[in-house]
């Protein structure tokens, strides 16, 4: 079934059990394949949070199985970066409009930029579980050795993500700032939005794109 298959798979078969579909008796197998469909989204820094971090994703889709590359550079170095697929907004990237008031500093907390990129739908964990339960899992998320982030998996998505990617409603947003510099998550924005047990600086949006 199409469902146990890894995206290579599929896309290794394609080529060969595509013409054959109609004439053989896995047809059935097929039914609801209509060829692998690709994604990209140019990741671009949240400039209101100090962060130069840019970079760019590609998502590769067969029903809901998807194989997920990001790179990102300029990230804060050997700190966890939470990334996610948003879904539900207006499918785009805060402005600095959207930012709000922090400790007393203006920045775009994660909270902020809801109304536009929506609420996390996949958790773009190493390991385990990718559902937004996992959504600040900070033990399974890349840290960015060097201050890049190079990231590749295949997972398989929920309907709401697979549909909101295909729709153009998808959003990737990756987390995780140094809004002063001090080369680390530290408190001058106070405690994070998501979870007052973290500092706001390592949830914060880095960088944003919306796949397309
Ligand atoms: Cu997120």
């Amino acid at each position: 079934m199409l469902h146990a298959r890894s995206i290579a798979s599929v896309m290794a078969a394609t080529a060969v059990a595509l013409p054959m579909m109609a004439a053989t008796a896995q047809a059935d197998d097929w039914s609801g394949y209509h060829g692998v469909e690709k994604y990209t989204a140019r990741l671009d820094p949240v400039t209101v949070n100090n962060s130069d971090a840019a970079g760019t994703a590609q998502v590769w889709l067969a029903d809901n199985d998807a194989r997920i590359r990001i790179h990102v550079d300029d990230v804060l170095a050997d700190h966890p970066h939470a990334q996610h697929i948003h879904v539900g907004g207006r499918g785009e990237c805060p402005t600095d409009y959207d930012a709000g008031i922090h400790n007393g500093q203006r920045a775009l907390s994660t909270l902020d930029g809801i109304d536009a990129y929506g609420g996390v739908e996949t958790s773009l964990t190493t390991e385990g579980d990718t559902s937004a339960a996992s959504g600040l899992a900070v033990d399974r998320f890349p840290t960015a050795p060097e201050g890049s982030v190079s990231y590749d998996r295949t997972l398989e998505l929920s309907d709401a993500a697979a549909d909101a990617i295909r729709a153009g409603n998808a959003v990737i947003v990756i987390h995780g700032i140094d809004y002063d510099g001090d080369g680390t998550y530290g408190d001058v924005l106070g405690p994070s939005d998501l979870d007052p047990n973290l500092p706001m600086e390592a949830t914060n949006p880095a960088a944003c794109g919306p796949l397309r």
